[in-house]
């Protein structure tokens, strides 16, 4: 089946959700896949494009979920169909670090252009979030000589064992695979909706707690989500993380923004930084930025990138030619379409849609985000609590319905919508009334 732009832009419900093959194909994922790999909606997908994915029973569902904050150019869109095809027709891999191709010079120029600052940057490229993360923090204690990171509470960066060392939750990335990693230490961010606190006081409470643990010149890095994405959707009170940027400043620490979930359009903005006119040390990013091809990458000021050895950094795949060529149609089509415009549209909509329910659903606590990335918080009315009970019931409704939704939060009680940024607003207005439906359905 062919997907992309031209796959009919509908909600088409024919079977239940899953149906039939669906369910046979998932009897055969508990025998092959290991248990340890959830996955919150069993519809196995033939295609996608636009903003729908087509499963093996013929439902057309909405998604409202990218892929995790991934296809933000929908799935299979034409400039990185066309990329990824002809590159694969000239060459595979051969490994950058042993016989290399301009493609990984075309996306490291470009994200050196398109990254918050006007500062000499350098770029290097690596397969996965968590894998990015990863090399930020090697670089950052490389270049100061330091070995203390600093992460946050709600914070989210990665599975591996460095990155869940960083990663706040518990349950379910942390349990039971420890020891982490050492040198890792975390600190309250802004959580406005919890914390009632200004950016400035949150940052001062932060700043704090480094000088009176840590001491600011034993810091090598200070790594947060501008938007907190798997812990909630948090988007810190204004003045929060340029006090923080400037804290790093004033102490040598590199401060190193996360934007693997906020990347690439997705906020209304090309980075979520560019929002506050933040100006991280150091940016990592994947996700959306090619187009559904596993690529990531580390960009920083050029004096820190380049304080590693040469031969410090690599890996067999970073930048594989078939991921950079999927970059490089992603990037086109973000800035040719109008992706940024697009996703602030995609806001409005959801803000107002989602406003107009607040009004009449009390459990609806907090609307947060900018725009195609927007967290709704859902709480037990009266008393404010945390309603993960509600959360999940309203997730399995929608994706009985053919509505592809995803949740988040460390209480487990945020719905988080992150639409492709191609979706017709016909799309996201009919899966808007699904969510409507369904929490009437379970108040
Ligand atoms: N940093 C900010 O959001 C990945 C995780 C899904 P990888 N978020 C989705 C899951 O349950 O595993 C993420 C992120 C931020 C880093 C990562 C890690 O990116 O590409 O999943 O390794």
């Amino acid at each position: 089946m062919i997907g992309g732009p031209s796959l009919p832009q509908e909600r088409r419900v024919v079977t239940a959700i899953p149906g039939p093959k669906s369910a046979e194909l998932n009897q055969r994922r508990k025998e092959a896949v290991s248990a340890g790999v959830g996955v919150a909606l069993p519809a196995y997908i033939v295609a996608g494009g636009g903003g729908v994915l087509v499963d093996a029973d013929g439902n057309s569902l909405i998604d409202l979920g990218s892929g995790i904050a991934v296809t933000s150019v929908g799935n299979s869109a034409p400039a990185v169909v066309a990329n990824v095809q002809s590159q694969v027709e000239a060459f595979t891999h051969t490994c950058f670090m042993v016989t290399p191709y301009e493609l990984y010079l075309d996306v490291a120029e470009r994200l050196n252009r398109l990254t918050p600052g006007h500062h000499a940057k350098r770029t290097a490229l690596f397969n996965s979030g968590a894998e990015a993360v990863e090399n930020a923090v090697k670089i950052a204690r490389h270049a100061t000589g330091r070995q203390a990171v600093v992460a946050f509470e709600h914070g989210y960066h990665g599975r591996t064992n460095l990155t869940l060392a960083l990663t706040a939750k518990n349950m379910p990335y942390k349990q039971h695979f420890g020891p982490f990693a050492p040198e890792i230490y975390r600190v309250p961010g802004s959580y406005p909706f919890h914390d009632g606190r200004t950016g400035m006081q949150a940052a001062e409470t932060a700043i704090r707690r480094i000088d009176r643990e840590l001491g600011g010149e034993n810091v090598a890095a200070v790594i947060i989500e501008p938007i907190a994405g798997e812990g909630g959707f948090i988007d810190p009170a204004s003045g929060f993380l340029s006090m923080l940027a400037q804290y790093c400043r004033n102490h040598g620490i590199v401060f190193i923004a996360d934007e693997v979930q906020t990347g690439f359009a997705r906020t209304g903005d090309m980075f979520a930084c560019d929002h506050e006119g933040v100006v991280p040390d150091m940016m990592t990013m994947a996700k959306g930025m090619a187009g559904g091809l596993p690529l990531a990458a580390v960009t920083g000021r050029a004096e820190i990138m380049d304080a590693v050895h040469p031969g410090g950094l690599g890996g067999t795949y970073g930048g594989n030619p078939t991921a950079c060529a999927a970059a490089i149609g992603a990037l086109d089509t973000i800035e040719n379409d109008g992706l940024i415009e697009r996703a602030r549209e995609i806001g409005e909509i959801f803000y107002s849609r989602l406003g107009a329910m607040a009004e009449k659903f009390p459990e609806i606590g907090d609307i947060r985000g900018r725009g195609a990335m927007i967290g709704m918080e859902l709480v037990e009315p009266g008393t404010g609590k945390p309603n993960a009970g509600l959360t999940s019931a309203l997730a399995a409704y929608c994706h009985g319905e053919g509505v592809v939704i995803l949740t988040a939060g460390t209480y487990g009680n945020v719905i988080r919508f992150l639409p492709p940024l191609t979706i017709p607003d016909h799309l996201l207005h009919e899966g808007l009334d699904v969510v409507e439906a369904g929490i009437a359905a379970n108040v």
